[in-house]
């Protein structure tokens, strides 16, 4: 069901009741959109006529999206680093190939980096990718320093002259701050020799709300400049793209519905709108 399904099919049905309210209330925060923006939706289809509600409501969260560009760095006459960064299990090693495999497709030349060094299972996972996108990649002794691939790596694209370098990181250290200095210590490798272009943050859209403050943590530790939000294929309801966007002005460059390379989509705002309203 999409997320205004509930709220539309009310609408349409006449006067709402306050325990029918209610109970859209809980269902669209039950979507992970927050309490804060569901009580906006709320006051605008109350404040207009039932006919008027959709493009009310479409007017207002169009205002929350982000302004940024969407598209990811494209120019080709020199190399672009991508970090792909989060917390553990949100998908960032599948979302680094898919990026990796989709960039491959356009014709460009790419390089995987496993700078994920804190498990043996993380390197043989995007090597198994590798091997199947037909992909260079770089890696390191698990437990080695992940600057140092980082470093291996960026040498490596300059060297071959690749257009694209895509960072997989660890999600997982022993403390929040353990992991925040690795990649600041991983980006500064980086761009002692070239430039870090884009870092990723990915979210898992089943995590809800959880996505927010996830994003706070790595805005505020190592900058970001947008967002994949992954797993939209499971029971999320995807509310927590608005709220992610909202809340942090940065773009969601692209969403994926599924583990396969080619589950991975740009994010389009207007198709997102629309299948709120299903
Ligand atoms: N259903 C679904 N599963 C996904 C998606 N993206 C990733 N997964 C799965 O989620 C699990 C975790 O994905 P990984 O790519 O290993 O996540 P990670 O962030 O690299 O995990 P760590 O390295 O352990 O921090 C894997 O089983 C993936 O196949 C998606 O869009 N949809
Ligand atoms: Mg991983």
């Amino acid at each position: 069901m999409s997320l205004f399904q509930r709220l539309f099919t009310a609408l349409r049905s006449g006067a709402i009741t306050d325990q029918e309210w209610d109970e859209i209330r809980t269902n669209l925060i039950a979507a992970d959109l927050g309490v804060k923006l569901v009580d906006q939706v709320i006051a605008t289809a109350k404040s207009v006529k039932v006919e008027d509600a959709k493009t009310a409501i479409t007017q207002v969260i169009s205002t929350w999206l982000s302004r940024k560009d969407r598209t990811l760095i494209t120019e080709r006459n020199s190399l672009k680093t991508i970090l792909i960064v989060g917390v553990n299990g949100t998908g960032k090693t599948t979302s680094a190939a898919k990026i990796a495999g989709v960039l491959k497709n356009n014709g460009s030349t790419v390089l995987l980096a496993a700078a994920d060094t804190f498990r043996a299972a993380a390197t043989d996972q995007l090597q198994t990718w590798a091997e199947r996108i037909k992909t260079e990649i770089v890696i390191g002794p698990v437990n080695s320093d992940p600057a140092s691939v980082a470093f291996s790596a960026v040498t490596k694209a300059k060297e071959g002259n690749y257009d694209y370098l895509i960072v997989d990181t660890a999600g997982r250290l022993h403390t929040k701050q353990n992991l925040m200095a690795e990649l600041g210590k991983v980006i500064k490798v980086i761009e002692k020799q070239s430039s870090v272009d884009e870092i990723l943050l990915v979210i898992d859209a089943t995590t809800g709300q959880n996505g927010l403050n996830q994003a706070k943590v790595f805005i505020e530790s190592v900058g970001i400049t947008g967002f994949i939000i992954t797993k939209l294929d499971g029971s999320a309801k995807g509310g927590v793209a608005l709220a992610i966007e909202k809340e942090s002005g940065l773009p969601i460059k692209f969403v994926a519905a599924g583990e396969q390379i080619s589950d991975l989509a740009p994010f389009d705002p207007e198709r997102y709108i629309q299948s709120l309203f299903g």
